[in-house]
């Protein structure tokens, strides 16, 4: 044989998506939403991989966003690819993303209104530096009839019932205020020395690696679990100082474990959200951001950040937690909300959340 035939055999994303749909788990409508994710991601690849050379590095200038942080240039491109992604595939009602103050509406919908959260480039602080970062996104469908939707996509405007805006606005944050356990869809993308897609849709979880030739999501991780126990600790430790007894008492016995009777652990933190978690996800182990005496709940957001984060974990067979209540069971009261997360490891999460229950 001078070549092996299956060398050339490509299980694509497309590919995946339509099998899925024949299967039943999903309409063509989502589909469509998650393949123009898909294509947003690529985009952000592209730029996020020449970014040093084509002077995307940087502050963008524009001020602080809603959270109070200052902008880099990526981020609000970033935003704009994601947000024009999804106006084009004429499916998605509102969006809310992280660097938005307010949920959008997309401009007249052909059908499907659903209704998409993401952080568009997450742990940007690191870009600089060429440090991986990724995109994160949960899809719900819309929890109310939103009416003739007809604000066009702007990114400051809020969308319009009947001409209306503070109504409008007020539909807007009804339906994006949904708890993780309505989410349909979830996902990140990672942006490192390859580019994973992982997603699932509520059916296990599948991980795709982009091939920069073909430039296609190709399926690599099929039905990804997360191992019961790991020995990886991820925290920001500059924080110790300021977090609660128990949160206290979990580090030092991770750090400890002669004393605790426990196993040794390793320390590993990037301060990128999607790196960290893709690592808890594949290895094992644990990622934590607590609430501490200046940030009561953490610092990561419910809707974008911590609701997909532990959509993916528990259908990993993980957890996702805020060492008190789980994460999905969350009612969102602000789009922008903030709670602490503890994710990965079914037991390493149960362990902590057993220091708040002693
Ligand atoms: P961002 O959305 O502004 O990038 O912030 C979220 C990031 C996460 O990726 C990361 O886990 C966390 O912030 C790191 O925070 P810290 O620098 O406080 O450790
Ligand atoms: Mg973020």
């Amino acid at each position: 044989e001078v070549y092996n035939k299956s060398q050339f055999e490509l299980y694509t994303l497309t590919t995946w998506l339509l099998q899925e749909q024949r299967k039943g788990k999903i309409d063509s409508e989502l589909a469509t939403v998650i393949s123009s994710i898909s294509l947003a991601c690529k985009q952000i690849a592209a730029a996020v991989g020449r970014s040093g050379i084509s002077s995307l590095t940087g502050v963008a200038g524009t001020g602080e966003n809603v959270q109070g942080e200052e902008q880099k240039k990526l981020d609000v491109i970033s935003n704009d690819i994601f947000c024009n992604c999804l106006r084009m595939s004429g499916r998605t009602g509102v969006i809310a993303s992280e660097e938005e103050a307010t949920p959008v509406a997309v401009e007249e919908t052909d059908s499907g209104n659903y209704i998409v959260v993401f952080d568009p480039l997450d742990g940007s602080s690191n870009i600089d530096a060429g440090i991986s970062v990724g995109s994160i996104f949960g899809i719900y469908e819309p929890s109310i009839s939103v009416g003739s939707i007809f604000g066009i996509y702007e990114p400051s405007e809020t969308c319009m019932v009947d001409g209306d805006l503070d109504q409008s606005l007020e539909a807007c944050i009804t339906n994006v205020c949904q708890p993780g356990k309505n989410l349909l869809v979830a996902g990140y993308c990672l942006y490192s020395s390859c580019h994973t897609m992982v997603l699932t849709i509520g059916d296990g979880v599948y991980g795709f690696t982009l091939d920069p030739y073909v430039g296609e999501f190709v399926l690599t991780h099929n039905r990804i679990q997360v191992p019961e126990v790991g020995k990886i600790y991820s925290f920001n430790e500059g924080n110790y100082a300021m977090w609660d007894e128990p949160t206290k008492k979990y580090m030092d016995s991770l750090k400890d474990p002669a004393k605790w009777g426990g196993k040794p652990y390793s320390a590993r933190y990037i301060g990128s959200l999607v790196g960290d978690f893709h690592r808890t996800l594949l290895y094992g182990g644990i990622y934590g951001y607590p609430g501490d005496a200046k940030n009561k709940n953490g610092k990561l957001r419910l809707l974008y950040e911590c609701a997909p984060m532990s959509f993916i974990a528990e259908q990993a067979g993980g957890m996702g937690s805020t060492g008190k209540e789980r994460v999905l069971d969350i009612q969102p009261t602000e789009v922008h909300q903030r709670v602490p997360l503890m994710i990965g490891s079914k037991k390493e999460v149960e362990y902590y959340e057993s220091f708040y229950k002693n």
